[in-house]
């Protein structure tokens, strides 16, 4: 169940004010540790672990993010993501499983 661990970003996509997009940026940014303007799968697995997600759990989130399949994700796939996931999961509102590990995921982000 993926998208439970993406809720994080429903969540802010929902609001689709200028603020929340940019935290999505800054996310997004967070990821990028070597700012090179993509995530790199090695980078979003790193984090991952911190989380404590499994790497088979982070790879599939990483393969819906990366659309076009090369190997990283743009800013561009991070936002149109969770778009996606958002207007997929619409109805789905009632699980919460693993949401936890995305709030500690935000509290490191707003250090
Ligand atoms: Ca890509």
């Amino acid at each position: 169940m993926l998208h439970c661990r993406l809720r994080w970003g429903l969540e802010t996509a929902k609001k689709k004010s200028e603020e929340e997009q940019k935290r999505l940026s800054s996310l997004f940014h967070a990821y990028d540790v070597d700012n090179s303007g993509r995530i790199e799968k090695n980078e979003f697995n790193t984090i991952c672990q911190e989380l404590h997600v499994s790497s088979q759990e982070a790879e599939g989130i990483f393969n819906r993010l990366d659309v076009d399949k090369d190997g990283t994700v743009t800013l561009e796939e991070f936002l149109s993501g969770f778009k996606e996931q958002h207007q997929e999961e619409e109805d789905d509102a009632e699980e919460d499983t693993d949401s936890s590990a995305w709030d500690k995921k935000e509290q490191v982000l707003s250090r």
